[in-house]
């Protein structure tokens, strides 16, 4: 793995990050499947083919990550583990040592059933149906509550020069809708090894995937085809379709190769999938995938670095979408979702790791309040939901940003949301709204609030890249301490942030705390961190379903995007604690502070610009003395959002 300069992210930091999600992964599954990863060459396409039908396998791809890697799968890939392969896979392993057992885990598709099975007769020219990209009010939600995707149109943005790829089980390219926007080139099957991510047709509305169109026709036989979010938003974008959901089983090669599917053609990845919502699962990326990711940031879009949108997690209050390690990587931007009236969906999931917000339905049975889409045959439907919906919508508004600004990398794209986005009239009954250190509100359900893209477009036209990322291990705890119900445990740790060093860190992006603890309950524990800024994160609040008492977590990476922008100089403070009926035990055995972020101001640039207009002021080194003061100052007043 290269690291790109332009980010400064260090193999080293990659390689200990990897080690540290890998121990992590905490398989529950562990079926092995007929798939193979093997070593060869690089040039050894002909040859894997060779070994793979000798062996009795279908044949062997050639990964696009890693060096000389194949992937065995067999002919039908819909089975687990045969006889059949097991000897064969022996007689390959005799041969060559290099060779990986896939396992087979369980990853399943977000979208919440169930609310109102209604069809609806969508007869109407409904442009006023769509009320997350102009809410006027319609279907009892509240006016400007949406994305402000029409000052964008108005920009003239229309995500012309953009491509999107869903990852998910299909995409109906055949769709009169889609048809002339579907880039057959960069789309793929993984889930049946074939260049045709068609969507099996099966009565069950949920395998019917998130078709998502993107013709600027807003109706199709007489009814609205409104989305997949994204046609609506973005009437120029090439859509990709990568299948990958749809087999019994899910694998690491499966995961990463979509991840990693032409990155150099693909700008946007949405994935609207994880590990099961059950609120008592802890799983994140596997070892392949999380190199698939490292590269796609690191490498992608010619080192500008893929964007990964993923769907924040449906599993409503009694989950934590920082348990799920796609959602909370530091490498995808991940998305919640609000109803038409600002309150929160019923299934959505909170955490600190979540960076703002898109719209959905979930509560109300109005079904004009739900989020529409293109559905099978050329139907529609009104009852896409959950914030699978949400993902593909942000993934839209984001290709508008990088219409207007084509240099724009994937952390620019994470600062320009957490500076664009509102709070518009979200509300939040449990979590209060906060200002952190320097001054951006944010909420624990909702990140930054909902995405502006009207916002975004106008700070992306002539965005400045922001400087070079640092990674610093502020400081580690690793002896034993006992947590008790009724007296929960505070550590901390005081930090100069690698100052005088290379690596110093002075203004936050991701703040991670790595943590080992178990419990004799650990859906009972809770941690919070608070910065030396005084902004406290909830990095794990109470899953009720979660009666796990053996494996706790295991150097898991607890991440929060709310110190962003905050210097991290000065004493962190962790509080681990049970909440519940009975009382629980504990032991925490490691806590490990790593902050990234930037060491000059990541702002300079535009504030120098709006100093320049404002005060005629023109020398940028006059300004970096007072660079302090004129960051919080500036960003408080410019960047400040209180609407
Ligand atoms: C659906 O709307 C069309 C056009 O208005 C109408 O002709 C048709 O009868 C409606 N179908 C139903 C089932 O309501
Ligand atoms: C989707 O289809 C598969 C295969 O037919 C089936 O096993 C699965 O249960 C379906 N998914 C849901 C959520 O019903
Ligand atoms: C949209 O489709 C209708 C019906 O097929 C057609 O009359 C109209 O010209 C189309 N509009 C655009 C902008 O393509
Ligand atoms: C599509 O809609 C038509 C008209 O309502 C209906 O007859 C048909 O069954 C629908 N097809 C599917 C696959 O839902
Ligand atoms: C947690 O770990 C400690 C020390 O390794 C061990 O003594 C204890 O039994 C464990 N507790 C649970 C609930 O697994
Ligand atoms: C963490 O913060 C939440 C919300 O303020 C609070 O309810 C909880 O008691 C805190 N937990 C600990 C362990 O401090
Ligand atoms: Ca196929
Ligand atoms: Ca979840």
């Amino acid at each position: 793995m290269r690291a790109s300069p332009r980010h400064g992210t260090t193999v080293g930091f990659m390689l200990l990050l990897n080690a540290l999600l890998l121990l992590d992964t905490q398989a529950a599954e562990g079926a092995l499947t007929d798939h193979l990863l093997v070593q060869l060459h690089e040039d050894a396409q002909d040859e894997a083919h060779q070994l793979a039908t000798q062996h009795g396998f279908q044949s062997a791809r050639k990964l696009p990550f890693g060096e000389g890697l194949f992937h065995f799968y067999p002919q039908d890939t819909s089975k687990r583990r045969s006889k059949r392969s097991t000897s064969s896979r022996q007689r390959l392993q005799k041969d060559y040592r290099n060779i990986f057992e896939q396992e087979g885990f369980s990853r399943q598709k977000r979208g919440y059933r169930n609310i109102n099975d209604i069809e609806v007769n969508m007869s109407d020219p409904l442009f006023t149906k769509q009320w997350y990209l102009i809410n006027t009010g319609q279907a009892d939600g509240t006016p400007g509550l949406d994305l402000n995707v029409a000052e964008a149109w108005q920009l003239g943005y229309t995500g012309k020069g953009v491509t999107i790829a869903i990852m998910d089980d299909g995409i109906d390219y055949l769709h009169p809708d889609l048809a002339s926007n579907y880039n057959a080139d960069a789309s793929y099957d993984f889930s049946s090894n074939d260049p045709f991510p068609f969507p099996r047709y099966t009565d069950d509305w949920f395998n019917r995937t998130t078709l998502c169109s993107s013709s600027n026709n807003n109706t199709i036989n007489g009814c609205l085809n409104f989305l997949c979010q994204i046609h609506m938003e973005c009437a120029g974008v090439p859509m990709s379709g990568i299948r990958m959901l749809d087999q019994p089983f899910m694998t690491d090669i499966i995961e990463a190769s979509s991840i990693s599917h032409m990155p150099q053609v693909i700008d946007i990845y949405s994935a609207s999938w994880g590990p099961t919502d059950d609120g008592k699962t802890v799983d994140g990326p596997r070892e392949l995938t999380l190199q698939a990711m490292a590269d796609g940031v690191n490498k992608g879009r010619g080192g500008k670095g893929s964007i990964y949108v993923w769907a924040s997690g449906d599993g409503g209050s009694y989950d934590d979408c920082n348990c799920d390690g796609y959602a909370s990587s530091m490498w995808t931007i991940s998305i919640n979702s609000a109803i038409n009236d600002g309150r929160t969906a019923l299934y959505d999931e909170s955490c600190s790791s979540t960076l703002a917000s898109t719209f959905s339905n979930g509560r109300k049975r109005n079904p004009e309040a739900g989020v529409a889409t293109t559905d099978l045959y050329g139907n529609c439907t009104l009852r896409h939901s959950g914030t699978s919906a949400a993902a593909p919508e942000a993934a839209g508004v984001f290709a508008l940003a990088l219409e207007a600004n084509p240099d724009l990398t994937w952390r620019d794209m994470q600062h320009l949301s957490v500076l664009t986005s509102k709070r518009n009239q979200l509300h939040d009954e449990v979590h209060q709204w906060r200002r952190n250190g320097v001054g951006l509100e944010f909420n624990h359900l909702f990140g930054y609030g909902v995405l502006d893209a009207g916002g975004m477009v106008k700070m992306a036209k002539d965005w400045k890249t922001v400087p070079e990322r640092f990674h610093c291990v502020a400081g580690s705890i690793q002896e034993t301490h006992k947590i008790q119900s009724g007296n929960k445990l505070v550590l901390a740790i005081t930090t100069e942030a690698c100052q005088g060093k290379d690596n110093f860190v002075r203004y936050l992006e991701h703040v991670q705390a790595v943590v080992t603890v178990n419990a004799s309950r650990r859906g009972d524990l809770n941690i919070n961190m608070t910065s030396p800024m005084g902004t406290k994160s909830i990095l794990l609040s109470r899953r009720p379903r979660d009666d796990d008492s053996k494996v706790g977590f295991d150097k898991w990476p607890f991440m929060t995007t709310h110190t962003w922008g905050e210097d991290p100089r000065g004493t962190w403070v962790l509080e681990v604690g049970f909440h519940g009926e009975e009382p629980q035990r504990g032991v925490l055995k490691e806590w490990t502070l790593m902050l990234h972020g930037t060491q000059s101001a990541p702002y300079i640039d535009q504030i120098v610009r709006d100093y320049q207009s404002k005060l005629a002021m023109s020398k940028k080194e006059e300004l970096e003395e007072e660079l302090d003061e004129a960051i919080d100052r500036s960003l408080k007043s410019l960047m400040s959002k209180n609407n």
